[in-house]
Formats: C-alpha cells, structure tokens, sequence
C-alpha cells in the first residue's frame, strides 16, 4: 500500500467535523421494539431492556418515532399532548430514564416531532373548533363551495384534503388522515407555541429533532385549485410554500442554534435545490430525507403498484444527491424506515440470498459520505410480512389504498391487490422486532398489536451467529468509525451504466491536495455470478471486508452473487 503523503494538516478540518455527521443512527418504532408488560405493544421500558442491542451493533444516535400522547390513528403521527408521554408506553418517568440510559452508553437520543398538523384530540383543535378567540386560528378553516370542499387538494392518504366539521361549521385542512388537522403557521401564536414546545424538549436534555412532512407548513394564499394530473393533487401549492424558509429560519434562530442539536428534516418530492436550500451548509436544518431511491419500484409513479427497477438509476439518483450536497451541505441515507417496505424484500433475494442480499446493500448504505439510518430489523435482514386480508392490515393508509383500488373496479377481490398492498403497506415496516425464536419472536408475552413475520424463528436476533447479517453490519459500522473517507470521503461511480454491478470509490484528501485514504467498494446487485470487469483487483489494493468468506481476490475472482468487496486502494 502506497504511504498517505507528510501531511501537517488534519484531512477534515476541525471546523467541518460534527458529531452527527460521524454518527450512525438507528430507528425505534416503539410500537413494535420491545413490550415490557405484556399488552401487545412495545413501550419504553421495553426500549431500555434492549439499549444494549443498540449500542452493540455500534449505533452512535437513536431517532425515537413519536412518543407523545396520542389516539394513535396514524401510530403518534397524530399528536394529542406534546409535553407528555402516550400512556401505552409509559410515563415521563420512564421517558427519562431512556434519556439518561442512551446517554450512559454514549449515545444520543433524537426525538421525532410532528408540527404540520396535530390529532382532531388536541385540545388547540377543540378549542379552535369551539371557536375560542385564542386558538380560532390555529388551523386552516374555509367555507365550503355550495357544498363541496373548498378545493380540490387531496390528501396524501386518498381522498379530499379537507372534512367539514359540524360544530365550527367549516371544513378544516388536513393532508394527512382526516384525523390530523394541519396547523396555520401563518398565525404568530402557533409559531411561538411549536418553538417553545421544541426548547422544552431541548432543555431536558435531547439532542435533536427529525421533524415529519416539514416542507409542507407553508400553504399557497388563496387556496388554488390543485394540478389533478399531479401524483398528489394540489401537492405544487403546499410543498415547499412561499414562507418555509422564513418558517425554519425563525426556528433555527429562536431556538435550535442555542443548542448542539441535529436535525433532519423529512421532506417528501423534495429535490436537491431544495435540500440546498433547507439543509444546505447556511441553511435552518442539517440534513433532509429525500425519497428519490424509494420510488424506483413504482409502476408509472404510482405508489400503489409493483414495478420492475434498474441499478443505473439507482446510480444516478445517488449520484445527484452525493454531488448536489457533499460540498454544499449534507446527506442523509437510509433503505428504511417506518413507511417503507424491507429493502431486501425490494431490492435483494429474501428466498435464495437472503444474507448475501441484506448485507451486501447494508453496504451500500454504509460506506459512503453521509449521515446513515438504520431502522430496527434492517439489521438482521427483516422481510416484508405476510397479509392475508384486509382485516389483517394496521396501517390506516394501506387499509385506505386498498379500499380505493378495491372501488376503482380494476380488481374484484383482496387476493388480486394482495400483491401491490403486500409489497408496498407501511405495515410492513412495523411487525415486531424478531428478538429470538420464542412465542411471537420474545416481542411480547401477550398478543402483539400486529402478528410478528413467519421467518421469525430463523430471522431473529439470538440467531445471529458470526456470520450472521448483523454481525456484518456491526463489521460495517466499525469500519466506517476506522475511516474517515466513508463518512467525508467524495463519492465517484466507477461504472454508471452496469445494470448489475455498482462499483465506487471514496475518497478522502487534504485540504491542501494529496489522497488521505480511497477506498474502493464493488457490489454485486444480482443473483447472476459476476465475470470481473470492473477494477476489483487493483494491485496492491487492501479487501477490507466482503460478505463472502475470502482471504483475498485474485485478478480472476468472479463476483458471486450479491456479493459486496470494500478495499482500501491508499
Ligand atoms: O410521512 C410522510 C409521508 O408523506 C410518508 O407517507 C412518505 O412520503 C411515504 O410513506 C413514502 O412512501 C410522515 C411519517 O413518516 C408517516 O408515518 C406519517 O403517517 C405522516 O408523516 C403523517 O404524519
């Protein structure tokens, strides 16, 4: 191996370095983690049982899902209190003890806030509702046009955005679940309300927010109709509105820059002009998830379909965001998370590769530049889950979708759109932690809110031998604390156009010129067995890690299928 150049400066200039950006972050779906006292959903208590998990598998941060009160029609997406904790998972108390349990093992806890829209429960809703002089504006209240909703805006769960409320005599704005009213952050009062809320939290001591469906608090003035062709009707007059910018600004300066606090914004259809804008380096937040990846598999841009999908544009996708933001601000990466299907039901082989697969696109995920998210179960190769009937779903958007195309006369029975709501349901995501091969995977003593996968009893986490997915990705995860180049590094594809092979290196300098460290990562995407065309086997180059059980490649050594080699080239 060539020696890095005498260098006096430091590859990453102190300045550049945060915490967040060096972390690796992991997901709790509290509902479905881990339940303490036996009523079928998991609860805090239950977290703390299993931090050492966590912490094990070498996860520097937790991004808890919402744990606020609430009615749960969308799992806490549909906030009733935001100051204290959902009874079912338990007290402040318990809250606290979390906190103080991450911290003891080193980690950082990152609170997940929903301040677009609250629950119909919220008392500022009943107030509004009421018409109480101090609250009548806290939401987005319109007249009705002979009858009909004011316009045509439809929410992202189906059907019209608005319902009309018999006690205040309007309809109200929801984009969600008709459940989840959205909040006027045109009204100064509700502004100070949510930034007082999010410093109470600070104060307590979290270290950060990921903040849901944030690019969509600025309404266009004068409600115009939607665009009804659009993959969302309406979505072009409320996602990145006019004052979003002003909006996240204020909360930056009034509240998040007193704190050493990250923040992640979730920001749907969002582009990388806009990630720029929002989480460029100058910009309110740190980083912004995007879902440019998690679309590859819709038929014609539809959600709710299946479609066949290609590694170039993977490539291309990952390409754009890795040059839109590297030098202007940062990336968040990720494969899953509570709204998504099991990324090796998607892109790999749960039946014949399912090891190879999972842990060949855990490396993908990890060994580039960029803040990675791993939700609870990628990392022992979950799959998606099996759904028999309609009934059998949780989730209140897939119960909604299949309902719709149930109506839209295309199908006639469940088995026919089990397909499309199997593969796509968000409820996929949320079947309990697979624990070990007990009664309902060691999740629950009682009955689980949703049944746990089939597969629990080979796909758990006591099964996790040393050559075991997680395992592979505990190895990625310290690999990446090892060097600097897979969290800094610039990313270049080697191959943009091979369909089955993605090849790219990272590549860390100084800032006054000379390579620190470029490594080199080649995956196999496919099942097929690879002929070695790309440059796997440059001389004198390190094999770091590989999930296949090698020593070292040989200038001949086919790529086996999904397989996934790291080096170290300098
Ligand atoms: O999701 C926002 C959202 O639009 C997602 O539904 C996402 O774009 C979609 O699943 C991609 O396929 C957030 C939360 O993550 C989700 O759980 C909530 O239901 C939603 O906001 C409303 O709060």
């Amino acid at each position: 191996m060539t020696k890095p150049p005498q260098q006096t400066s430091c590859p990453v200039p102190e300045a550049e370095r945060t915490w967040w950006k060096e972390s690796v972050v992991y997901q709790i779906y509290p509902r479905s983690f881990a339940d303490s006292d036996g009523d079928g959903i998991g609860d805090i208590p239950g977290i703390i049982d299993r931090l050492d998990h966590v912490a094990d598998l070498g996860a520097d941060a937790i991004w808890l899902n919402p744990v606020y009160e609430s009615p749960q029609h969308d799992n806490g997406y549909d906030i009733s209190d935001y100051r204290s904790i959902h009874h079912e998972y338990g007290t402040m108390g318990d809250w606290e003890e979390l906190l103080a349990q991450v911290h003891e093992r080193d980690m950082r806890l990152v609170m997940d806030l929903v301040v677009n829209h609250t629950s119909v429960d919220h008392e500022w809703f009943q107030r509004s509702r009421r018409r109480d002089p101090d609250y009548e504006d806290y939401y987005i209240w319109r007249e009705g046009e002979d009858g009909e909703a004011p316009n045509n805006w439809e929410s992202f769960f189906g059907g019209s955005a608005w319902t009309y409320d018999e006690e205040r005599g309007k309809y109200y704005l929801h984009l969600y679940d008709e459940s989840q009213p959205d909040l006027n952050w045109r009204n100064p009062a509700v502004r100070r309300d949510i930034f007082d809320t999010m410093e109470w939290w600070l104060e307590k001591g979290i270290d950060g927010f990921r903040l849901d469906v944030i690019n969509l608090l600025s309404k266009a003035a004068g409600l115009p109709d939607g665009d009804p062709d659009a993959e969302w009707t309406g979505a072009r007059h409320f996602v990145d509105g006019p004052r979003l910018l002003a909006y996240l600004e204020a909360m930056d300066e009034q509240v998040l820059s007193n704190y050493d606090a990250m923040t992640v914004g979730e920001m749907p259809q969002l582009s990388v002009e806009q990630a720029r804008k929002y989480a460029g380096t100058d910009g309110p937040l740190d980083m912004a998830f995007h879902f440019q990846h998690t679309k590859l598999d819709y038929e014609d841009g539809k959600r709710w379909s299946v479609g066949d999908w290609d590694l170039p544009e993977l490539k291309q996708i990952t390409r754009r965001w890795h040059d839109g933001l590297s030098a202007e601000g940062w990336n968040a990466l990720f494969w899953e998370n509570h709204d998504q299907p099991r990324v090796v039901s998607r892109y790999g082989d749960p039946e014949t590769y399912h090891r190879e697969s999972a842990t060949m696109l855990g490396t993908f995920m990890l060994t580039r530049s960029g803040t990675p998210y791993v939700y609870q179960g990628q990392e022992l190769g979950m799959t998606n889950a099996q759904w028999t009937d309609v009934e059998s779903l949780a989730d209140v958007d897939a119960r909604r979708a299949t309902r719709e195309l149930l109506d839209s006369g295309q199908y006639d029975s469940f088995e026919e759109v089990a397909d499309i709501v199997g593969y796509r349901s968000r409820d996929n995501a949320r079947t309990p932690m697979q624990w070990d091969d007990s009664d309902h995977a060691g999740f629950t003593d009682g009955e689980p809110w949703l049944p746990v996968n089939t597969n629990y009893e080979e796909v758990n986490v006591a099964a996790q031998a040393d050559d075991s997915v997680t395992a592979y990705y505990r190895s990625l995860i310290e690999l990446r604390a090892e060097h600097d180049a897979f969290v800094y590094g610039t990313y270049e594809d080697l191959h943009p156009e091979h369909e089955r092979l993605a090849a790219y290196t990272q590549t860390l300098e100084y800032p006054d010129g000379g390579v620190s460290e470029r490594m080199l990562a080649v995956l196999n995407f496919s099942a097929d067995r690879e002929p070695v065309e790309l440059p796997t086997t440059v001389e004198d180059a390190d094999l770091l890690l590989s999930n296949y059980d090698r020593d070292a490649i040989t200038p001949t050594t086919a790529h086996e299928p999904y397989e996934a080699r790291v080096f170290r080239l300098e």
